[in-house]
């Protein structure tokens, strides 16, 4: 005890002395950006344009961009007409619906929760696990039990047009993700209030017919999502396993930081993941905002599209591509 208590003294009086001084400086940032206060809601695929819709209405009431980006997103969760986000997903190999989801405020809070089943909104479990939980992260049955005891109801998320899909899928169980089909509808959502601050969230039913327990990039802070209100904010979709292992949305913002512009910075992101796989047959869509309110979105084939809300504007707009 006593060793402990002195070990304690030497390291508090060595802690007093440390700086915190960043070991790696990071180069300034080009400009200055004027934050850009008009309010942006940028998001992945066709669907992103209801749900900017709906992100757009809270911004423009005054509402704080993290709520614009759950509600935003809530809307796609519950369209059982998409097979890749919330009811209505295609499941996994076994025939379950697992969702993965999360969310960041512009105070550099997260929550996110990821292997969840029967809940129909996983970003709503995620931004009370930031809320109301000392965690980031909830998975599975405790995921399901944490929601379930915090009023979320069970829901059935295998609709009949996905359970067909996936007897189809059985008789040949061949596990081969098309580009911009399966592995298509993730939504990642990027939001701007008018007072300039960022949050963002991405929610998904994952990769259809996953090997049960399979948790992709959609729930990793830093990987499917990542925002740091000084600089900007960055989301994915595509092969999660391509954007886990470089964490992409991170390594965007963390580009950004250096003084790349969102385009730039998304660029990059994809040239690190082709420079280290065969993505012959894989795709990654990456979308980034900056604190100027300028976006950026690459993919590594074409295909990859976002609706973007800006200055009165909610539009489809094609991402330019490596291939
Ligand atoms: C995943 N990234 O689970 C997700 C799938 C996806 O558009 O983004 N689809 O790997």
């Amino acid at each position: 005890m006593s060793n402990r208590r002195s070990f304690l003294k030497r390291s508090g009086a060595a802690l007093a002395g440390l700086s915190l001084a960043p070991l790696v400086k990071a180069q300034p940032v080009k400009k200055d950006p004027i934050p850009y206060k008009k309010g942006l809601v940028i998001s992945t695929w066709w669907h992103g344009l209801a749900a900017n819709d709906e992100a757009h209405k809270i911004i423009a009431n005054g509402g704080t961009a993290v709520d614009a980006a759950e509600m935003g997103v809530r809307i796609t969760e519950a369209d059982a007409t998409g097979q890749s986000v919330g009811v209505g997903g295609l499941p996994d190999r076994d025939g379950n619906v697992t969702l993965d989801a999360c969310i960041m405020d512009s105070k550099g809070n997260a929550g996110s929760v990821c292997f969840l089943q029967d809940i129909l909104h996983p970003v709503s479990v995620a931004r009370k696990v930031m809320d109301d939980t000392p965690h980031v992260m909830l998975a599975g049955e405790g995921a399901r039990r944490f929601a379930l005891d915090n009023g979320f109801e069970k829901t059935k998320l295998l609709t009949p047009e996905s359970e067909k899909a996936w007897k189809e899928w059985l008789k040949e169980k061949e596990y081969k993700p098309i580009i911009n089909i399966e592995n298509h509808d993730t939504i990642g959502l990027l939001s701007m209030d008018k007072a300039g601050d960022i949050a963002g969230a991405c929610t998904t039913s994952g990769l259809a017919y996953k090997m049960h327990g399979r948790v992709g990039d959609s729930p990793i802070i830093g990987a499917g999502l990542f925002v740091d209100n000084e600089v900007g904010g960055a989301t994915a979709t595509g092969l999660g396993e391509l954007v886990l292992r470089t964490l992409g949305s991170f390594l965007i913002v963390e580009l950004m930081r250096q003084g790349a512009s969102p385009q730039e910075a998304c660029e990059e992101g994809v040239r690190r993941i082709a420079e280290r796989n065969n993505v012959k047959d894989m795709q990654v869509g990456y979308l980034a905002v900056n604190k100027a309110g300028e976006v950026g979105a690459y993919a590594i084939h074409p295909g990859f599209n976002y609706a973007l809300h800006r200055d009165g504007h909610n539009e489809m707009i094609d991402a330019k591509s490596m291939l």
